[in-house]
């Protein structure tokens, strides 16, 4: 994951001072991108242990149309705490964007199933998309994420919002853009859980692998992030080989994988660091 390490110098290089709705402050670049060939292993950060189990169960959840917070939490997954209301309620984000999109006229289309469906019949097709930019459910950037979901919106904006897949010579490839990304906490997630995604819809698919390609916006680092126990020390690391993904068994469908049907082998991460979320 070298180009995870070149990212965060190029971000501290070339970044500009930029402040943002959270109040905490930035460095920020403006359109980027990288790619992993995932025939190389499974993208998982070596440079800092991540917690495998939260983005695996996140990945489930949004599958399975979820936006309910006490699903997570009764994995032990936090990672939503801080936007979800006092019943886990976090309005309709990404699950209820990807499963269920209401339409004007009543209708509910299941974004994700109709993926699968075109990807197994017209899988040169260029329309094999799915948006989780919903602008009729997007927040008021103004108020908080609980005022938002009390409201019926989402309690944050898509931020990963965007996604295509394409097929060739039996190789399934994404690609996703990511309007704004936090560097040093959101992206080491959002990068191991579209390849493993990719995996799934492959898997799906009867096709084999080929590359995710991350696509980035509002790409930066949070100023309380640019400490010498928090970046820096991430920088001094050594990458180490990338673990594997073994897939247990082919579920029926996509919304039927368990967490104990993926298994990450041979991850060997130097340890954790601990950074703060800006909310
Ligand atoms: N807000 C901000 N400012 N940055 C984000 O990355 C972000 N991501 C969201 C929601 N809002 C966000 C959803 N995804 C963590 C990672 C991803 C994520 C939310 C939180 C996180 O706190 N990671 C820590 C602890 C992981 C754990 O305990 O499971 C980490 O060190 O990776
Ligand atoms: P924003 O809505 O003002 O852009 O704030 C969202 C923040 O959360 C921003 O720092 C990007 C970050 N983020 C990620 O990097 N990855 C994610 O998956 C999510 C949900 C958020």
């Amino acid at each position: 994951m070298r180009v995870y390490l070149d990212l965060l110098r190029d971000v501290l290089d070339t970044g500009i001072d930029k402040a943002d709705r959270t109040g905490v402050g930035t460095r920020s670049v403006f359109g980027r991108q990288i790619r992993c060939d995932l025939n190389e292993g499974f993208p998982l950060l070596t440079t800092k242990r991540l917690h495998v189990k939260s983005i695996v169960c996140e990945l489930l959840w949004f599958l399975s149309g979820s936006t309910d917070n006490g699903w997570l939490q009764a994995q032990g997954v936090r990672i939503w705490n801080e936007w979800a209301n006092a019943d886990g309620a976090l309005g309709p984000i990404y699950g209820a964007q990807w499963r269920s999109w209401a339409c004007p006229d009543g209708r509910v289309i299941d974004q994700l199933s109709e993926l699968i469906e075109t990807i197994r019949t017209r899988p040169d097709s260029r329309r094999l998309l799915v948006s989780a930019w919903n602008p009729a459910d997007l927040p008021d950037e103004s108020m908080s994420p609980q005022e938002n979901v009390r409201a019926g919106r989402m309690s944050l904006a898509p931020c990963h919002c965007l996604f295509q897949f394409y097929v060739a010579r039996g190789r399934l490839s994404c690609q996703l853009y990511q309007r704004s990304a936090d560097l040093f906490l959101g992206v080491p997630f959002n990068i191991a859980s579209y390849a493993l995604l990719t995996h799934l819809v492959a898997h799906q698919c009867d096709l084999q692998v080929g590359e995710f390609i991350h696509t980035f916006g509002d790409l930066h680092l949070y100023r309380n992030h640019l400490q010498e126990a928090i970046v820096f020390e991430q920088l001094r690391r050594e990458p180490r080989a990338l673990p594997r993904l073994r897939l247990a068994r082919r579920a029926p469908t996509l919304f039927d994988y368990r967490l104990e049907d993926i298994e990450i082998l041979d991850y060997n991460p130097h340890p954790g660091i601990r950074a703060p979320i800006a909310v």
